[in-house]
């Protein structure tokens, strides 16, 4: 099954633990795909970890790319963020180059897809690693993911809001310039109500904190999309 016609993710982070019957709910919850990843304190030992438990469940799993050391073979799809509003360039360029270096021969692009991130929410800790711009206009959101797609010809853009609900005109505007663009949001999703505000504009719904925290909201945002 192809990311593009993903239309909810959960996303396990490593870090985080959860048991077996949280597990087992999420597998049968009619999700579309695990998403690995995470910025804090994500190795190959806990990747691995998680990934060993999901691999057999019969849904596409995706490793989410955020350190060249946690790559490892076997997953269905990789993905490797380019964060286009990042203050510095290692986040957009620079340690994507060093990857190469590593694993440039390893590199086939059915399986790996870049991601335009579009970090939003200046509290998330993925904001303070990028140094990402986050005070956007609306405008400036957009021209950012304008040249995302555009320009760098990104096959994903990723508005993430990390930990909180983001503006939804945000995702209404970037959608309306970007019809052809392939959306994630990613933020504060935990339940129904704000599945389905992000998922009128977004082709792909990524819920992930509220998994650790409110399991039955997390499993009713997948019934929301359906
Ligand atoms: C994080 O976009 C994802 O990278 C999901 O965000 O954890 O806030 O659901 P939440």
């Amino acid at each position: 099954m192809k990311f593009q016609s993903w239309r909810h993710v959960f996303k396990l982070d490593p870090n985080k633990h959860l048991d077996e019957e949280a597990l087992h709910a999420l597998i049968h919850s009619g999700t579309d795909a695990f998403l690995i990843g995470g910025t804090d304190g994500v190795n190959a030992e806990n990747t691995f970890a998680l990934f060993a438990r999901v691999r057999d469940a019969g849904l596409p799993v995706a490793l989410e790319i955020s350190q060249p050391s946690q790559v490892i073979d076997g997953f269905d799809h990789y993905f490797v963020p380019t964060v286009l509003n990042a203050g510095t360039p290692e986040w957009i360029v620079g340690h994507h180059a060093r990857a190469f270096e590593r694993y440039g021969h390893f590199f086939d692009s059915r399986h790996v897809t870049a991601q335009g991130y579009l970090v939003l929410n200046p509290d998330a800790k993925v904001a303070h690693v990028t140094e990402s711009r986050c005070d956007l206009s609306l405008e400036e959101a957009v021209a950012y993911a304008e040249v995302g797609h555009h320009l760098f010809r990104l096959p994903s853009l990723y508005i993430e809001y990390s930990g909180r609900l983001g503006d939804v005109d945000v995702v209404k505007e970037i959608r309306l310039s970007l019809p052809q663009a392939h959306l994630f949001y990613g933020g504060g999703i935990d339940g129904a109500e704000s599945a389905q505000l992000m998922g009128a504009y977004a082709d792909t719904i990524v819920v992930g904190n509220i998994i650790y925290e409110d399991l039955a909201g997390a499993l009713a945002t997948v019934q929301a999309l359906r």
